[in-house]
């Protein structure tokens, strides 16, 4: 079992589309770990693309997580790091593939709709940035044999 940390960014708010976004993940059958509603504020969100602190468009991407709410989720599941990255698609909404999120709703790169975690690693530490561990669930779906197998 994964876990990863799952962004709806403001964009995805404002337009209305957390639960067609997050009823993606939930088809796909991973588990809700954590979620909630809340405006990151600029250190929040510096550290969270602190990989990217020497790029052009850092101070316009953390201008842009900073703009409005972002409901935060960690996803449960057997690969979910990668399974939710192929559900997500590519960087760059207009490139993306049809079918992923954002080859179907975004046109924009940084106006892209979701984040998800690229690795286990950076999975751990981005749940802890925007988690504190008891805001973490433990629980079995009852239908986790039917989804996962045995
Ligand atoms: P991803 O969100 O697919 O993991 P990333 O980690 O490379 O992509 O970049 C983080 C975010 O930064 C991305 O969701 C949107 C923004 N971004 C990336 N490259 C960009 C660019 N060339 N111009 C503007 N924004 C960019
Ligand atoms: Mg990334």
């Amino acid at each position: 079992m994964e876990r990863t940390l799952i962004l709806l960014k403001p964009d995805c708010v404002q337009r209305r589309l957390v639960s067609e976004v997050l009823g993606r993940f939930e088809r796909k059958g991973l588990r809700l770990a954590a979620l909630k509603l809340l405006q990151a504020d600029k250190a929040l969100a510096e550290r969270h693309y602190a990989v990217h602190r020497e790029r052009p468009f850092f101070p316009s991407l953390v201008q842009f997580l900073t703009s409005g709410p972002t409901v935060a989720l960690v996803l449960e599941g057997p690969n979910a790091v990668v399974v939710a990255r192929n559900l997500i698609g590519a960087t760059d909404g207009a490139k993306a593939a049809p079918g992923t999120i954002r080859g179907d709703f975004a046109l924009s790169v940084q106006n892209n709709l979701v984040h998800g975690s690229d690795s286990v690693e950076n999975a751990q530490s981005e749940i802890a940035l925007w988690f504190k561990p008891e805001e973490l669930t433990s629980f079995q779906p009852v239908d986790a044999p039917w989804v996962v197998g045995s």
